[in-house]
């Protein structure tokens, strides 16, 4: 089977892409398998520059036929002028952990009224062949931040994420869900689609 590294540090990452990709004809592993993901710094100005430069470096690593597959994603708010963006890692500072980064996003909107809360998740893929071809794929999921965060499933911003057409968060929802709505699914499903084609 082809064997599909996911260039990333996020284990959470890995794991939805795991379920994603499933009866894909890929072998999803992590970067554990090139000894881990390797510091990069994500200087990037947008979501696909830096998923490149994800990619790339793990590319550096990997067994020549190995496919790469990197994500770069984060969460824009309108009444934060799409903040945080492609900083949605570091919010809160650089190292923080996700709940900093999430009591920073509501201390932010603590006086925006729900109309005024509008937000979407956004991921690009980079995708790298054997031959060191390099495909971009997009993703992005609309919806809104809640007041306070809820549920215990998923990651990162997921507490306080309620996607459009639900009343509950994606950490509320769960990966049944996630995996049909989400920025990384839908960027995923695009891949695969190329990949198939
Ligand atoms: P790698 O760079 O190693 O892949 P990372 O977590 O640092 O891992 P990013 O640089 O792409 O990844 O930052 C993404 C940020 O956006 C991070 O704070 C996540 O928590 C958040 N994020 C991305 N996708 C998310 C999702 O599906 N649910 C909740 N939060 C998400």
């Amino acid at each position: 089977m082809k064997q599909l590294i996911v260039a990333s540090g996020n284990a959470h990452k890995v794991e939805e892409f795991d379920g994603l990709l499933e009866t894909s004809g890929f072998e999803v592993c992590s970067a554990k398998v090139c000894g881990g993901m390797p510091y990069v710094l994500e200087d990037g100005d947008t979501f696909g520059a830096n998923a490149r430069i994800k990619a790339l470096a793990l590319r550096a690593l990997a067994p020549k036929d190995a496919w790469i597959v990197s994500d770069d994603s984060g969460l824009e708010v309108d009444a934060l002028g799409g903040a945080p963006g492609i900083h949605s890692a570091r919010y809160a500072g650089e190292g923080a952990s996700d709940l900093h980064n999430l009591n920073k996003l509501l201390l932010e909107l603590e006086e925006q009224p729900a109309a005024q809360r509008a937000a979407r998740f956004r991921c690009v893929l980079c995708l790298i062949d054997p031959s060191g071809s390099e495909q971009f794929f997009d993703g992005a999921c609309e919806g809104r931040i809640a007041n306070a965060p809820a549920g215990a499933d998923g990651f990162g911003y997921d507490p306080v994420f309620v996607p459009e057409g639900h009343s509950e968060s994606f950490a509320e929802l769960g990966e049944s869900i996630k995996s049909k709505l989400s920025h990384r699914a839908l960027a995923v499903l695009a891949m695969r689609r190329c990949l198939e084609s």
